[in-house]
């Protein structure tokens, strides 16, 4: 699919105060997680992107992870209900500005989701199920983008890691980038890139298009994506995942 704009949110230095499961944000080093989003900006406006840039968000420590406020389907735009309580509202500034693109459905109680929790590849949408999507947020993405000739949705229990996108990732032609958290058996029919449990987090990865943004040091990840035929850009993102952040958090593509 051809991009033409990104949505992004530099983080604050309220990141700090980013939720964490292993509690590093507070080692946060904001130089250089400043520098990080300035990179991540810069390669996706090389790949042919206009950055919409949203103000920091002084009230949101995780506000730049604008992926979990909102999914982009077809002509819509859905406001989802993020899972934590402390990221309950982030998406009201994202959508006045998507408003003017996309036509804005709102979930509503008791539907919590994380867009870090939906892949969506041409045929199946692939919807985690964990500590922050509930089956309601299932239900109500599916009544909700229904217009949109939604294809199946699969719903994928998240065992492990915060999101589904944590582990797996779809990047096109057919193929699907998963660590071996994930049971393999829900990919049956894609082209599979098998990424070792070590290095599960280089497996969230975003094609661009048709370059594909994976983190800097998952070597296994890369040279998987590589053989598959695809152009690969890696991006350092130590300071994102102190606070359980990956590549596709830190946009909205549309
Ligand atoms: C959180 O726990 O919500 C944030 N610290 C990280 C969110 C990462 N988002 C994503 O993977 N889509």
């Amino acid at each position: 699919m051809k991009y033409n704009y990104a949505l992004v949110r530099p983080p604050g230095e309220n990141y700090i105060q980013a939720l964490s499961s292993t509690n590093q944000s507070k080692d946060v080093d904001l130089e250089k997680l400043f520098w990080q989003h300035q990179q991540y900006c810069q390669v996706l406006n090389e790949l042919g992107l206009t950055i919409i840039k949203l103000p920091v968000e002084l009230k949101y420590p995780d506000g730049c992870f604008v992926e979990d406020a909102g999914v982009i389907y077809g002509d819509s735009a859905l406001v989802t209900i993020p899972g934590a309580l402390s990221r309950k509202g982030e998406g009201k500034n994202i959508y006045k500005v998507l408003k003017y693109f996309k036509k804005i459905k709102k979930m509503v109680q008791p539907a919590t989701m994380d867009g870090g929790d939906v892949i969506i590849t041409p045929d199946k949408v692939f919807i985690g199920l964990s500590s922050r999507t509930n089956l309601a947020g299932v239900e109500q993405f599916e009544a909700l983008l229904k217009e949109e000739g939604l294809p199946k949705v699969i719903g994928v229990p998240v065992m492990r890691g915060l999101h589904l996108k944590t582990s797996a990732s779809y990047i096109g032609g057919n193929t699907m980038v998963a660590s071996l958290v994930i049971t393999k058996k829900y990919f049956d029919g894609f082209n599979l890139v098998t990424v070792s449990e070590e290095e599960s987090y280089g497996a969230n990865c975003l094609n661009v298009n048709g370059v594909i943004l994976v983190a800097k040091g998952y070597r296994s990840a890369v040279k998987g994506i590589k053989a598959k035929g695809f152009e690969v850009v890696e991006l350092e993102m130590s300071e994102f995942k102190k606070a359980d952040g990956s590549i596709t958090c830190l946009s909205l593509l549309f």
